[in-house]
Parts: C-alpha cells; structure tokens; sequence
C-alpha cells in the first residue's frame, strides 16, 4: 500500500529535470530578446534506439544579440533514463563565460549526475570581476555527495557544482544555485559592451574552441549517444549540435 503511494507521489510530482527546464526558459525570456535559432531540420526532434529501447531527443534552441546559440537539450531513453542538457554560447564580440547544465538521471534511482558552472573562455582561466563579484554573494552550499570531475573537466571554474543530489531539500539547492548561476549570468550579459578588437575577438573564439574541445571528450555522453545512433552521427552532433566551436 505504502509502495503504491509513494510511486504515485513520484509520478504526480515535478522532476527536477522538468523544473530546470521550465525554469531556464522563463529566465531566458525575462532577462534576454530571444530569436528564432535554426536547428539543422534533421536534429530539432530526434529518435533512436538503444539496446532496443527508444532514445528520443528534444532540442529547443535561440539566439540574443549576446548569444549566438541558446541550447536546452531534453533526451529520454525508454529504460527510464532522463537527460537534460543545456549550454549558452555568447557571440565571439562578448567576453562571457559559457553557462552549462548537465542533469542525468534514471526515474528509479533518481538523480546520478548534476553539473552547472559559469566556465571561463579567457588564458588565465578566471571569471571576469564583475561575475566574481555578483558569485562571491551567494550563500555557501553543501552536499552529502560531491563527486570528482573527471581529467577534461579543467575548463570548469571554482564554482562549478558537480554533485549526486541525495534528497529534495539537496535537488531544490542545486535547482536554486543553477538558476542563481544563470540569473547572474542573464543580468551580466544584457549590460555588456561588445568587443571591437580582432585581437580580442579571437581570444574568445579560442576559449570558445576549448570548451568545446574538451566537452567533445565526455565518453559518458558519447557512449549513450553511439549506443543508438552510431559513431559517425555522434561525432556530427556532438561537435554540430551540443559543441559547436566558431570557425576561425
Ligand atoms: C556525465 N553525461 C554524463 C553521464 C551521462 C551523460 C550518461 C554519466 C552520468 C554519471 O556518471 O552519473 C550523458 N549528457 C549525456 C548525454 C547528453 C548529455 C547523452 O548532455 C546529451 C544528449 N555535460 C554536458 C554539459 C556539461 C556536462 C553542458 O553536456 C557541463 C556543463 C558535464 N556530464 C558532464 C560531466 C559528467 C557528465 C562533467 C561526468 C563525466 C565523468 O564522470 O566522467
């Protein structure tokens, strides 16, 4: 009887990965201008199988006057596995970091892996003062699981929370921080003057290119994605939709 309520509970309730998506639009669309972004026709809605088991993938993509790719990404496996993911790329005259957010979780086991920071993109890897400041604010959090970046993580900042959430009150802290994360981020970027040197220009593409570099290195995405779509298709969306590096 218990077992019967609680799975009704659980079922009735948000996830978090709802919430975090909910919650990243309605941030996007108060803070920036959105644009309509065009999401190569075969990559907006995406199926594939997995082992047997559907994997189905949903892109929602825009782009501001700051970014020039606004992504929130939600895949989900039949077996129960639930992805969301969600990167903002400023355009190459903004001297921003790149916000990301990466839930992954199964609805039985809930949550194994969240991940949000505000990364940098300059050569000394530090955030600008302005962000440092706007982050130095916030309240301390703490978390029962913390867990180790693993060797490409290095392009993540002080502040990156990678964490097993253990609980609602420890999902509702990282809900609350990725979102302070991305306020502080939204608030920042509006007010930003363009760069107007090439110099500095190409600085940002080469700290854009890294990130993407790096990212293009997480075997735990890859392996999901190869499993139902095969390695070429994943070398293509991993580095044309989720890591796309600005051409030089
Ligand atoms: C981990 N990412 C993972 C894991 C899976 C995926 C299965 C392992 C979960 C675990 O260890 O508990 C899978 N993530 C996906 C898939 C997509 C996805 C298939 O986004 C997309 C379709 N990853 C990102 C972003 C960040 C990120 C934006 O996409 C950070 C801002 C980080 N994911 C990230 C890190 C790990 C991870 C650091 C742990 C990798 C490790 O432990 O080796």
């Amino acid at each position: 009887m218990l077992k019967s309520i609680q799975a009704t509970t659980r079922a009735t309730q948000r996830s978090l990965i709802q919430r975090l998506a909910e919650s990243i639009e309605e941030i996007w669309r108060y803070y920036l201008v959105l644009s309509p972004y065009s999401v190569p026709e075969d990559l907006g809605y995406i199926e594939g199988s997995l082992e047997g088991q559907r994997l189905t993938i949903q892109n929602h993509c825009y782009q501001t006057p700051q970014f020039r790719k606004l992504h929130l990404e939600l895949a989900q496996i039949d077996n129960g596995l639930d992805i969301l993911h969600c990167v903002m790329f400023p355009n190459p005259e903004y001297a921003l970091p790149i916000f990301g957010v990466d839930l992954v979780g199964s609805r039985d086991y809930g949550i194994s892996a969240a991940i949000a920071d505000l990364s940098p993109i300059n050569a000394d890897s530090t955030l600008p003062i302005d962000y440092q400041q706007a982050l130095s604010t916030l309240p301390r959090v703490s978390f029962s699981q913390p867990r180790r970046l693993p060797e490409w993580g290095d392009i993540f900042s002080d502040h990156c929370l990678f964490i097993r959430p253990i609980g609602a009150s420890e999902e509702d802290q990282f809900l609350n921080r990725a979102l302070e994360f991305l306020t502080i981020h939204c608030q920042i970027a509006r007010t930003e003057t363009p760069l107007s040197s090439r110099f500095d220009i190409m600085n940002v593409i080469a700290g854009q290119h890294n990130y993407c570099t790096k990212q293009r290195q997480n075997d735990k995405t890859r392996r999901v994605l190869e499993k139902s779509f095969g390695t070429e298709w994943t070398n293509r969306y991993m580095s044309t939709m989720l890591f796309d590096a600005i051409a030089v």
